[in-house]
């Protein structure tokens, strides 16, 4: 009898540390202190405050995070580079801090930049693709020099789906040849959404403070919400695009990752402005706000606020009808503190604007059918004559033009077409659609999404916004890219496979104000953002299966 204590008590314990176990939260990368410092989940106050005390420096800042990067990057493979220059950089703003100059709230803060987004230093900027690789740039992209005057640290180039997304019908999002398969940071064998996979995964899982990512059509708002961020997609014209390799000027906006909305409102002030070298930035004179976080509200700002669900095509079209009993709540609990929800404030034009069906893909485009009624006609048509731009203006590069790319990763098949090929910069290089059909698409997208749609809905419900499932790839990502107007995502919740979901707001043309102040109301009512679980940390799955994208 004696002999079987030992054992019994070994069960005993291991009974307990089970028990135990199943009430923690376990992750494979627990974050150790900084210095001292929780920088798990620290805002950008919460690190200025550090700083400013003289309890924490920049050097020490971008070294802690290097640490992570190095035991979570092999696994989730959301940044690309590191700036080889980082430790100089945070040493010459850690000296402007001791000698009493303080630039702003994003003083020696790191922000990791979406590979897309020209940087003029050591670091490389190619969109995820070897074509690019050693390219040289003219200039830092206007967001980046504004950026770096307001003192943040270029971290890093975040990885993301390779061109965007505009290369195939079907693909892996979040995976480019140079950084292979980014993913997501709450359960590795799923899709991370892109194609902004990179900054998006980073800034929630701890990588990085903030980031900036890049969208045509749901590439900010579709990994912020499968990242458990904020995301803030700004009008276009918000921000420059200058120095941004380029997708459609119609719909092309940098946008903001924060772990917080106040976090994401410092990027966004700090990085827009009017840029002589992007036309469209004009639109903004007596429109644009000096400072995005005077609008950040707590739960109180929603008291009598109208807001409407656009139920028809857009709700009832979502990829997310699994999460409903979530959204739903959300809704409810957003009533409860006093926001007067509206439902089906549809669209009046939202059968014209026929968005993508789900299971749509490149194939089918959208609109009616028509080539003169498609978003696809729009953007493939810009995409050759912007890209082709961008390509002549760099100092040097191994590839001018689309044709150089298409022929590079055919002569190149092995690692650039390893797991899809890239049927559709074939289509658009072979410039499919006469000058008369593409103003013909633009036009009807343009009216349909705009004054026959959201401004129409808001008008009509008198509605200070529209209340939206934050989807992947549906109508609630791509009405408002068509329109070129704003877009925020919010954490609403997990999934049932362990992955983090959003509920977003539409406005009109540069309502960022209305969308961050309701947005971070929503925010301070819900307190959904949970910290990624890293689920099936050692996944190799590739390609991971996303049906449909985002570009
Ligand atoms: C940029 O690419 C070149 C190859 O052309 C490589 O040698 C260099 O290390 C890259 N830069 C960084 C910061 O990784
Ligand atoms: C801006 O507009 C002017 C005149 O309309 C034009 O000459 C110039 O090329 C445009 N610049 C850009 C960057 O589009
Ligand atoms: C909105 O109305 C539709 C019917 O048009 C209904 O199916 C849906 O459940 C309603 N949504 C909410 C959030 O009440
Ligand atoms: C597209 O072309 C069809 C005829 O092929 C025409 O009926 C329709 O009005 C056109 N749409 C637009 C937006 O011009
Ligand atoms: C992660 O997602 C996969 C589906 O991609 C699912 O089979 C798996 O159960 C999830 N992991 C956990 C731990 O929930
Ligand atoms: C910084 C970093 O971890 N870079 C990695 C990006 O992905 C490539 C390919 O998987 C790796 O070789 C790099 O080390």
């Amino acid at each position: 009898m004696q002999s079987l204590w030992p054992a019994f008590l070994l069960a005993l314990v291991c009974l307990i540390t089970l028990t135990h176990a199943a009430h923690s939260v376990h992750t494979p990368f627990p974050m150790p202190t900084c210095h001292g410092f929780k920088l798990e989940e620290a805002s950008v106050d919460a690190i200025q405050k550090q700083m400013s005390k003289g309890k924490l420096t920049s050097r020490q800042l971008v070294q802690c995070y290097l640490d992570r990067i190095n035991s979570v990057n092999p696994y989730l493979h959301a940044i690309i580079e590191t700036n080889p220059d980082i430790y100089l950089i945070a040493d010459q703003l850690d000296k402007e801090r001791a000698h009493g100059k303080v630039r702003g709230p994003l003083h020696g803060i790191p922000i990791l930049v979406k590979d897309n987004i020209a940087t003029d230093d050591r670091m490389n900027t190619t969109a995820g693709s070897y074509a690019l690789l050693g390219n040289v740039v003219p200039r830092d992209a206007h967001v980046i020099a504004l950026l770096r005057k307001a003192g943040a640290i270029i971290l890093g180039k975040g990885n993301m789906s390779e061109w965007a997304d505009i290369r195939a019908n079907s693909y892996s999002e979040g995976w480019s040849a140079r950084g292979g398969q980014t993913r997501n940071s709450y359960n590795l064998t799923q899709d991370p959404a892109g194609s902004s996979s990179g900054p998006a995964h980073a800034v929630s899982a701890n990588l990085v403070t903030v980031a900036i990512g890049t969208e045509t059509d749901g590439s900010v708002i579709a990994p912020a919400q499968r990242a458990g961020i904020i995301g803030i997609k700004p009008t276009v014209g918000l921000t420059s695009r200058d120095g941004v390799i380029p997708e459609a000027h119609s719909q092309d906006t940098v946008g903001a990752f924060g772990k917080t909305f106040m976090d994401a409102a410092y990027v966004l002030t700090a990085m827009h402005g009017i840029d002589p070298r992007d036309n469209a930035t004009y639109a903004q004179q007596g429109h644009a706000s000096p400072d995005y976080t005077k609008f950040v509200s707590k739960k109180s700002a929603l008291k009598g606020v109208r807001i409407g669900i656009p139920w028809k095509r857009v709700w009832e079209s979502s990829t997310t009808v699994n999460q409903y009993p979530q959204l739903f709540s959300a809704i409810a609990e957003l009533r409860k503190a006093g926001a007067i929800i509206l439902n089906n404030t549809d669209l009046p034009d939202i059968d014209q604007i026929t968005p993508n069906p789900p299971g749509w893909n490149w194939q089918f485009k959208n609109g009616l059918g028509l080539d003169n009624e498609s978003e696809f006609t729009v953007v493939c048509y810009e995409f050759k004559q912007n890209l082709n731009q961008y390509l002549s203006e760099l100092v040097s590069s191994p590839v001018r033009t689309l044709a150089d790319i298409v022929k590079y990763n055919d002569d190149h098949a092995s690692v650039e077409e390893k797991y899809f090929g890239q049927e559709v910069l074939v289509q658009c290089n072979e410039s499919p659609y006469s000058e008369e059909t593409y103003l013909q698409a633009k036009a009807y997208v343009d009216r349909t999404t705009r004054a026959g749609g959201i401004d129409a809905a808001l008008k009509k419900y008198k509605v200070q916004a529209l209340l939206v499932p934050s989807d992947n790839f549906s109508p609630s990502t791509e009405i408002p890219a068509m329109a070129g107007y704003p877009m925020v995502t919010i954490p609403a919740g997990i999934d049932g496979w362990g992955v983090a979901f959003g509920i977003g707001l539409w406005g009109t043309a540069f309502s960022e104000p209305t969308l961050i102040k309701l947005g971070s109301a929503i925010e301070d009512t819900l307190r959904r953002r949970q910290v990624p679980t890293f689920l099936d940390h050692t996944a190799t799955n590739i390609p991971i299966n996303s049906e449909i994208g985002s570009y």
